[in-house]
């Protein structure tokens, strides 16, 4: 379950957070597809409580396993993730298995099933009691039993020890790879027991053939095990058939360009000497729905889309380095950490309205269409499997590295001038620094970069330029 079936030159997921399928699909075609992105994750698909005021976080209190949510149902649903196979986009869902919805209030769902959670009955499944560890509050995170058995946040506990359970689970997921879908986020893994979830994972189907996976592809699994250090449980106790989101990289990296750590440190990057998990099971990102908003785990290290030139730094170099299966984040635009994605006042979602320039609005920050961001994407996608050469830094907040004789970034997060000759390990010629600008129609937007017959080009980065870093590579010469 550890390969996330992209096309061949994709290697990127973004996180379409709260998107309706129907804008997904769309969005596939018109911009992920060409841009080179690799998949999409989206938000829970399956039935979830309705919350007064919409929070976001309503999705994650699962009534059933029907696909039928504000983001749309299950006819929507496979339309999408056939519009996106199509153009060679991947669907990741992101799956809640852990906990049903403990909401007191006549609890009513997105797709018009009724709970009484008072007494642990969704009919809609259905689930009752039995199905359900014993009640007991998650609070120490040092007793893995409590970890695994009690309840998260009070949501209700599902076993998923139980045979039964285990089935309900497969059949819902079997049902997305149905209709095409290539991997599964698993939402709070660490509160599952990692042997229950290999079962799990070991009765689902093979990707179906029809919507251009190669036969016996096994969808993609990536589990939120936030381990940080100093827990009981840890993420080595699920990497071993199935990815994993590796939480320090956000949180390290938000460290780096918050200048909080120093940008010279990051040399070794992606070594275990940092206590990352090895790149190969890693799923990483700067910020993701959580942690941007305070849930989760990163705390104030975490950069977001609020503060952009550095946020902007930090997805380049993860997007620039090697390490691990990247994911973009996309967010709606918020104040009120609680606050649900722009709606009517019918409160159905609104769908971003796109500028004439690429960008989104209608209350949409779109960070996959920012050029710095998407112009990163396809540079991933350039340089491949090229290792790292040429590290380079002024023992301090500047540092630059070449990606074989594939691409060359620079980075400058100091108070002084970045202006100096540098080795870039590309061949002779003009190139367009995809940061500033990018190529387009022939010419380049932003500044260019000539690389002499030595391998050496003048980088040139201020202090007060608006990004941070440039970057340059084999498919953006002149
Ligand atoms: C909401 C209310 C709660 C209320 C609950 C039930 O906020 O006050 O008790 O509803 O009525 C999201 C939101 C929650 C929300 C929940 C359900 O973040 O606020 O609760 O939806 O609507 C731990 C878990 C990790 C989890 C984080 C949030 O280990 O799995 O907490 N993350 C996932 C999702 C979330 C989602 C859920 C799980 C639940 O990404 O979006 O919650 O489905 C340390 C530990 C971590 C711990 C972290 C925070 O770092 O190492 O393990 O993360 O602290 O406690
Ligand atoms: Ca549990």
């Amino acid at each position: 379950y550890k390969n996330p079936n992209y096309e061949e030159n994709r290697r990127t997921m973004v996180h379409l957070f709260e998107w309706k399928f129907a804008d997904i699909a769309d969005e596939c075609e018109r911009f992920l597809g060409p841009m080179g992105y690799a998949a999409v994750q989206v938000s829970p698909v399956q039935e979830n409580l309705i919350i007064s005021k919409r929070p976001w976080y309503e999705r994650y209190q699962t009534m059933s396993y029907k696909i039928e949510t504000r983001s749309g149902n299950e006819r929507l649903f496979k339309q999408m993730v056939r519009r996106c196979n199509k153009v060679g986009v991947r669907i990741f869902v992101d799956v809640i298995l852990n906990h049903m919805t403990s909401n007191k209030i006549p609890a009513i769902g997105t797709g018009g099933s009724t709970a009484l959670t008072t007494d642990k009955e969704y009919p809609a499944v259905p689930y009752s009691k039995v199905h359900f560890h014993k009640t007991c509050a998650l609070k120490d995170y040092s007793n893995a039993t409590e970890v695994r058995e009690c309840e998260l946040l009070s949501l209700h506990d599902l076993d998923q020890r139980q045979e039964y359970v285990r089935q309900k689970m497969v059949n819902f997921l079997n049902s997305l790879i149905d209709a095409g879908v290539a991997g599964f986020r698993i939402d709070a893994a660490k509160h599952m027991y990692p042997e229950d979830l290999e079962i799990i994972y070991g009765r689902l189907k093979d990707l179906i053939p029809g919507q251009g996976f190669p036969k016996k592809s096994r969808p993609f699994v990536y589990q939120e095990v936030i381990d940080l250090g100093g827990e009981s449980v840890k993420k080595s106790d699920y990497n071993k058939t199935a990815t994993v989101v590796e939480f320090l990289f956000g949180r390290i990296l938000g460290d780096a360009f918050r200048g909080i750590r120093q940008l010279r440190e990051l040399e070794t990057w992606g070594d275990s000497l940092w206590g990352l998990l090895p790149s190969r099971d890693a799923v990483v990102m700067i910020d993701n729905h959580d942690n941007q908003r305070g849930h989760g785990a990163g705390g104030s290290s975490i950069l977001t889309y609020k503060t952009p030139k550095q946020y902007k730094m930090a997805v380049a170099f993860m997007l620039a380095h090697p390490y691990g299966f990247a994911r973009v984040m996309s967010s709606f635009d918020f104040n009120d950490t609680n606050a649900g994605p722009p709606n009517d006042s019918q409160e159905n979602i609104l769908s971003p309205i796109i500028n004439t320039g690429g960008t989104c609005t209608n209350g949409w920050v779109c960070e996959h269409r920012w050029p710095q961001i998407y112009n990163m994407v396809a540079f991933r996608n350039v340089v491949a499997d090229a290792a790292i050469t040429n590290w380079w830094t002024n023992d301090d907040d500047q540092v630059a590295f070449s990606r074989g004789n594939k691409g060359f970034v620079a980075f400058n997060n100091g108070n002084t001038a970045l202006r100096r000759w540098l080795t870039t390990g590309l061949s002779a010629g003009r190139y367009c620094d995809v940061i500033s600008g990018m190529l387009s129609g022939g010419r380049c937007t932003g500044k260019t970069i000539d690389v002499n017959e030595n391998s050496l080009a003048l980088i040139e980065i201020l202090p007060n330029d608006l990004d941070g870093v440039v970057a340059i590579h084999g498919k953006a010469k002149l």
